[in-house]
């Protein structure tokens, strides 16, 4: 497969409500979109760089130069058997874990249409329907919360994940208890505690939580370990996972019982796979994490998803939580049972809206061979 142009895009699309994390509030999304030229075929890519370097050190105006300068220039004119050769090229690129992961992605796209095979095969997957969890963000007020969670419930999600900071935490965890005591129910700090607050974190063990996501600094482990050993409720890291190193020590050292995959977080599909299976070796069980995708990375999503290690609800739902109109169709739907359907078709099995992409783009630029 000869990797003739590549192009990257950026579109601008608002939520259909805000989501607002510990780092802040996002109202309206700009996406990074790649789609690699290859003898014939368009394998598509999303990078879920955010709009500010608040979740991660990099964002969308550092990914774009990091692409054009670096990273695509690596990729151009090359012959690839596979997607995977991508760490490779990359190699001498520090970091930039997002930027890598929007370009190999869209290979690991375009590899599946030219072997005409769905993704998700070639990914190594066997589920086919993969159980879908909810992440809702902080609210103006706990009753907006409840009616929220209330409307999700209904709508099949298997489980809830709240955010929390400090002031949006115990006190609310309290009232969603009070009027579901049974349901399946996480939390996600992102950062916002320190090991100061053990006392304060041991307070979520009331609360039969699933598990408490990120609760310390978002590059620890170690610190993680330590607070691990003072919680019943298992702790899930996020951010602190960024490839098959960082999984193994985390579950080496017991920072961890339970971790979320971001593939954009970890720089790609190939080592996506690599810290799903050092978490299956450890038997830590796994989630696939969302950055408020469109389709393109939503897809890719569900594809990561089918892999078996994946046993836990993930915040992969349904398009219209965020969007008016996706950019692929069919939409991303999520059955009464809370469940995604695997299509068997090739590629990622979802058609990509190119007119709508085009009337979305605000910048644009290809790069040739
Ligand atoms: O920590 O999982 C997170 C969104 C943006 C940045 C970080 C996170 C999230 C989410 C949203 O929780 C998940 C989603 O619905 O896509
Ligand atoms: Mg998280």
């Amino acid at each position: 497969m000869k990797i003739e142009a590549i192009t990257l895009r950026e579109v601008q699309m608002p939520l259909v409500h805000f989501f607002e994390t510990s780092f802040g509030r996002t109202y309206s999304r700009r996406i990074l979109l790649v789609t690699a030229h290859c003898d014939g075929v368009e394998g598509w890519g999303e990078s879920v760089v955010g709009e500010d370097p608040y979740y991660s050190s990099e964002w969308i105006e550092s990914a774009w130069p990091t692409m054009t300068k670096y990273l695509v220039p690596a990729l151009l004119g090359q012959r690839i058997v596979s997607a995977r050769e991508c760490l490779g090229l990359f190699a001498k690129i520090r970091s930039h874990r997002m930027s890598k992961a929007a370009l190999e992605n869209a290979l690991w796209d375009a590899e599946a249409l030219a072997k005409r095979q769905p993704l998700w095969k070639l990914l190594g997957g066997t589920r086919r329907e993969i159980p879908c969890g909810v992440s809702i963000g902080i609210q103006d007020s706990v009753e907006q919360l409840l009616e929220k969670i209330g409307t999700e419930l209904a709508a099949g999600y298997r489980r809830i994940k709240v955010k929390v900071k400090p002031g949006w935490d115990v006190n609310v965890l309290e009232r969603i208890r009070a009027r579901w005591a049974d349901i399946t129910l996480s939390c996600d700090a992102n950062s916002a505690y320190t090991l100061d607050q053990v006392e304060h974190l041991r307070e979520f063990d009331q609360f039969n939580l699933l598990m408490i996501e990120q609760p310390l600094w978002n590059d620890d482990i170690y610190y993680h370990a330590r607070l691990q050993k003072e919680l019943r409720t298992a702790i899930c890291l996020d951010e602190s996972i960024v490839g098959a190193r960082s999984a193994a020590f985390a579950a080496e050292s017991g920072a961890c019982r339970i971790m979320n995959i971001k593939v954009g977080r970890v720089g790609g599909f190939t080592e996506a796979i690599k810290v799903h299976d050092v978490a299956q070796a450890q038997k830590i069980p796994v989630w696939c994490g969302g950055m408020l995708e469109t389709g393109i990375g939503r897809a890719h999503n569900i594809a990561l998803s089918t892999l078996a290690n994946f046993s836990l609800p993930g915040d992969v739902s349904a398009s219209k939580r965020y969007w008016k109109e996706d950019i692929i169709e069919p939409e991303v739907e999520v059955s009464p049972q809370g469940m995604i359907a695997v299509s068997d078709k090739v590629g990622t099995g979802y058609r990509i809206k190119t007119d709508l992409i085009e009337k979305l783009t605000v910048r644009k630029e290809t790069l040739r061979a």
